[in-house]
């Protein structure tokens, strides 16, 4: 059973003036989709494979037959990142976190507004193309930046959120300006969902 391109919870325009309609288009009809289409062609000569979705496969990298492991790491990576995304994000959103997950924040970070700054910081200081993490490292939130479709998966960790800042998520709109999307980015979080995700976070370490 090959993987699928999710479908996108709004339109492409949803989260205008954040992220435009030509940006969310093109990265999510072109880019996520050719994560899709690699996804299911390194899998292919693999019917035992066919069951797993992404995750699982990430999750068990070591695992898998080594000729397209570096396949799944990376578009396996690619298709279980932007899955994500597209979900972590709505439009009208944004403003304070909420629940569990915000209470976690300011018990690990001090406030909303220096968890923001650190994760922020991160995204600027992460060479070429990548992504920034929060996961549950057991005791508390960590900020982890990982390059290309890394997922924090790979290294037994459930991502929570992550920001994609490969220049394909935000070149068009905000140009050179990667400061200008890591700081805008913040007004369309679903932090609802977030909060679903950190309980399965929580979960998933104390298994
Ligand atoms: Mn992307």
């Amino acid at each position: 059973m090959a993987i699928e391109l999710p479908k996108l919870p709004y339109s492409y325009s949803a989260l205008e003036p954040f992220i435009d309609r030509e940006t969310m288009k093109l990265h999510h009809n072109k880019h996520n989709q050719a994560y899709v289409d690699k996804f299911n062609e390194a899998i292919q000569p693999y019917p035992m494979l066919a069951a797993k979705n992404a995750e699982t496969l990430l999750f068990n990298l070591a695992k898998i037959p080594p000729d397209i492991q570096e396949a799944i790491q990376n578009n396996g990576g690619g298709a279980a990142n932007h899955a994500m995304f597209w979900t972590i994000m709505k439009p009208k959103g944004g403003g304070e976190p909420t629940g569990v997950f915000a209470d976690q924040i300011n018990q690990d970070f001090g406030s909303f507004d220096d968890f923001k700054q650190e994760f922020n910081e991160a995204g600027k200081k992460l060479f070429g193309s990548g992504w920034v993490w929060v996961v549950w490292s057991g005791e508390k939130l960590a900020i982890l930046p990982m390059p290309n479709q890394d997922n924090p998966l790979l290294h037994g960790q459930y991502p929570i959120m992550g920001n994609d800042v490969w220049e394909h998520a935000y070149y068009k709109q905000y140009s050179n300006q990667r400061d200008k999307y890591l700081e805008n980015w913040w007004n369309v979080l679903n932090w609802n969902e977030i909060n679903k995700r950190f309980i399965r976070a929580l979960k998933f370490a104390a298994k």
